[in-house]
């Protein structure tokens, strides 16, 4: 396989001003014909590069003349236009939409056609350079049949519409605003829309279409909502308005990712659409609104202003993802919303950035680009951003932004020029923060209190571990929020402030204090680093109840349940009574602050408990983390009993207060499980029977599937009955089950593949079952490999129709260094076992190979 470096960028050598596609749509068949200005940006005389995946070129004119100048490399179209420096090119291609099963380029999804195109799916519709740096002015003409494809949508503005011959009529779109290809996109089908009008800052008046199957148009308010207030968000906190008199929105049931940015015309996945109380949890509200967000932020950063190459990719994603996550602070719980990120980062980052997988949030090097659509580039890459912010301040990093999206305005820039423009707009230095970019592996860092007289000092060790490629690592600039309490009572000894670190070894000086306080750091998580700090006893127990910063609190909690875990799982004495103290005070606010006292409240999960050991034990991790949630579900029973007792706001509430209610009776629900009290599966299946909406009733059905009751089984039937017909809720069910901890998850989900409502075909489908089994540490690391063999087996069967999403299951096997020796030969043979496949995609190919390593 052939890997691409950043360092080999070079500018492209045609531009193309101009794109005139016309496309005779359908199913089985669709001929796109494709007019393409072209005009010499580099002085040498080169051939035009026209990169094709899977495709045949049937026939190259230039400037209306047939032209035989041409030749085939792999997939690539080369013309030869000898000295000439402008050209018209016209090619035709065929292709069949429904024979691409892996939804990247055309494809038609139940009777619709749509497209995929980031990052390279382009290439498959029509020859194309297919990069991020060659922008043109797009106008697409779509003709087919009245009654198959009653809607016609592509970028833009639809300019014309008319009917043709044979039952067929046709639309005209045209988008004014320059994009590169992978911002195409184009929407054929049989669908419904929601309407509704956003007027602008400056008065412009945009229509707004969410576009759905028949049916569905009562599911998708939740997510119109969002979108005007994103709109409004997004004026209001960066001054940035919308450039269109249309918005529009199309669900797609098969989907590889959450959804497309594509300008003016965002193609989603139904997951992230669709949503009522009945079928939708308050989670799955929550992912609606921030995906809603995410795809229309990006019209400002990753349209208006867009990526270089590929190895620029978090220069959108990162800042995006900051841009949704802040949004969405602002739409809800601000705390709450800092740890439901930072338990992502440390559930899908952190493992990435400590295995074979590691990146630098802007990689040097690639095989397939859609591997490099990670938590790292998006998650990691959004601290990045917030650090920035951070270090700058809210009014700084606004100029900052402000001077990069109108200086790149129009643009394909760089992470170089973000960090420029906030350099320059914040008036800071940003040199060694550079480092952030380059180099990957999470820092940690080791902290010690020292004294000399009354004065305390915080004495800080930065170490970055090696990764792939990277074996040693400069120290890097880190902003430090912390704070200093005494633990009589008598109040901050220090307030809040910002250390920036900057060296390996680092002496903080903290004030004068008559005896040691007790160290509050990393506030509000203010940036993506491992804490190591030796704590006087009681002092975390202290913080989780008394510290003035909530994301701070949380910490300690789970700070004090993860030692006491820790502890048990290598046979050391634990101190269970402070972890069962520190929640029962903490549930003292289960009234005033339900949603953060349910964050709070719940335990590390096995994933990260195992991060925090030499030599992972899941079935020692899984016993023990159950044995201290029975134990705390015992202990306090009667306070989970009364958050049960009080009765449970409606469902169609969607006020936090309501979502933090209904979070914390599942904390509560599933506490008293654990402690296995006779009456529970008995109560828990009444609050399933009688739940008025998913949240309660999925929350219910969760904790029976952990459990062998009769309960149990009825359950999950009712369950399966009411909702076959609805593959987003048909999903919880296989995902519920793959979860479960029982001790014949790995057998279940070997039956389930085998279910007939389970399908290859659609990655929801196959992330509800295998994404949720891998993800159940205990189970998939089950001893005799089983879990291992299940999960290469999908991707073996995977590969062949979907590459893409069959390389997102293989990091799970790539973890095998963290394992015992027993486990790693088990992993290392599957992914062996995978890489001998014939025939093997390149997604997969560099996946499975770069885990060996
Ligand atoms: N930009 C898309 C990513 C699609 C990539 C597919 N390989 C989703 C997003 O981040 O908004
Ligand atoms: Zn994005």
């Amino acid at each position: 396989p052939v890997t691409i470096h950043r360092g080999d960028y070079r500018r492209p050598e045609w531009q193309i001003p101009d794109i005139a596609l016309d496309f005779a749509l359908g199913i089985t068949m669709t001929r796109v014909t494709a007019a393409l200005s072209v005009v010499r940006a580099a002085p040498a005389p080169a051939p035009l590069l026209l990169r094709g995946d899977g495709l045949a070129a049937a026939e190259v004119r230039v400037d209306g003349a047939v032209w035989n100048d041409w030749r085939m490399e792999g997939g690539d179209l080369v013309i030869d236009l000898g000295h000439r420096d402008a050209a018209r090119i016209e090619v035709d291609t065929l292709i069949d939409p429904s024979a691409n099963t892996q939804l990247s380029g055309l494809y038609a999804s139940n009777d619709m056609l749509c497209t995929q195109c980031e990052a390279e799916g382009f290439r498959r519709i029509t020859f194309h350079p297919d990069r991020p740096d060659v922008l043109s002015r797009y106008r697409v003409r779509m003709t087919g049949d009245k009654a198959a494809f009653p809607v016609l949508l592509s970028n833009g503005n639809r300019v014309a519409t008319g009917e043709g011959a044979g039952g067929t009529h046709w639309a005209l779109w045209e988008d004014p605003w320059p994009k590169p290809s992978y911002l195409f996109a184009l929407v054929a089908g049989d669908l419904v829309v929601n309407r509704d009008r956003f007027t602008t800052m400056s008065g412009r008046e945009v229509e707004l279409g969410i576009w759905v199957r028949e049916g569905d148009l009562e599911r998708t308010h939740h997510a119109m909502a969002a979108l005007k207030h994103s709109m409004r968000w997004d004026e209001e906190v960066y001054g940035r308005e919308y450039d269109l008199d249309l918005f529009n929105i199309v669900a797609v049931s098969d989907f590889n990712m959450g959804a497309m940015e594509n300008k003016g015309l965002n193609i989603f996945n139904t997951r992230y659409i669709l949503a009522d109380p009945d079928t939708a949890t308050d989670a799955d509200f929550d992912g609606v609104e921030g995906v809603v967000a995410h795809e229309y932020f990006h019209n400002w950063s990753g349209n208006r202003v867009t990526c270089r190459d590929w190895f620029q990719l978090s220069l959108k994603e990162g800042f995006t993802v900051y841009r949704d996550q802040s949004f969405s602070a602002a739409m809800g719980s601000p705390a709450v919303k800092r740890i439901e990120d930072v338990r992502l980062l440390r559930a899908a980052q952190f493992p990435e950035d400590a295995g074979p997988l590691a990146h630098p949030i802007r990689p040097d090097s690639y095989q397939e680009i859609s591997n490099f659509y990670t938590a790292t580039v998006y998650n990691k890459g959004a601290e990045v951003i917030r650090m920035m912010a951070t270090l700058l301040g809210a009014e700084r990093f606004r100029k900052g932004t402000d001077l990069y999206f109108d200086r790149h305005d129009g643009e394909a820039a760089t992470c170089e020029d973000f960090v420029c423009a906030m350099e320059e707009g914040g008036d800071i230095d940003l040199g060694q923060f550079r480092r952030w970019y380059e180099q990957a592996g999470t820092p940690k860092l080791h902290l010690a209190l020292a004294q000399e007289g009354r004065d305390w000092f915080m004495d800080v060790t930065q170490t970055i571990p090696a990764t792939p490629g990277q074996e040693t690592k400069a120290p890097m600039m880190i902003p430090l929020r912390l704070a200093a309490f005494a633990m009589d009572g008598s109040g901050a000894l220090l307030p809040e402030r910002l250390a920036t670190l900057t060296d390996a070894v680092q002496r903080i000086p903290l004030g004068q204090f008559a005896a040691r306080p007790a160290l509050s750091v990393n506030r509000g998580f203010s940036a993506p680093v491992i804490i190591d700090l030796e704590r006087a006893s009681g002092e975390l127990a202290w913080l989780a109840a008394h510290d003035d910063d909530p994301f701070a609190r949380y910490e300690a909690l789970q700070q004090l349940m993860l030692d006491t875990l820790v502890a048990a799982v290598s046979g050391k004495a634990d101190d269970r009574e402070a972890v069962i103290g520190a929640v029962g005070q903490t549930l003292e606010g289960a009234v005033n602050d339900p949603a953060f006292v349910a964050e709070a409240a719940l335990l590390p999960n096995e994933a990260f408990i195992g991060d925090q050991m030499v030599t992972v034990d899941p079935d020692a991790i899984r016993r023990e983390r159950l044995a201290l949630q029975m134990a705390i579900g015992t202990a306090l029973e009667n306070e989970w009993r009364a958050i049960l007792a009080r009765s449970a706001p409606a469902a169609t509430d969607p006020s936090p207060e309501a979502k933090g209610r209904r979070r914390l009776r599942g904390v509560a629900l599933a506490y008293l499980a654990a402690s296995g009290l006779e009456d529970v599966p008995g109560l828990a299946f009444a609050i399933f029977s009688q739940a008025d909406g998913m949240t309660e009733r999925q929350a219910a059905l969760a904790t029976l599937a952990h459990g062998d009751s009769d309960e149990r089984t009825h359950a999950l039937d009712i369950f399966y009955q009411r909702y076959r017909d609805n593959p987003l809720v048909l999903d919880k069910w296989f995902q519920v089950q793959a979860w479960s901890q029982r001790a014949d998850t790995v057998a279940t989900v070997a039956e389930l593949a085998q279910h007939p409502d389970f399908t290859l075909t659609n990655p929801n489908r196959v992330r509800s079952l295998y994404g949720a089994f891998a993800g159940n540490q205990a189970a998939f690391h089950q001893a005799d490999g089983a879990g291992y063999r299940l999960l290469a087996d999908l991707v073996i069967a995977l590969d062949p129709r979907n590459p893409q999403t069959a390389a997102r299951m293989i990091p799970p096997l790539g973890r095998w260094r963290r394992f015992d020796e027993g486990r790693q030969l088990l992993m290392k043979a599957e992914l062996e076992r995978i890489l001998a496949q014939p025939g093997l995609s390149r997604d997969v190919t560099e996946q499975a190979s770069k885990s060996l390593m």
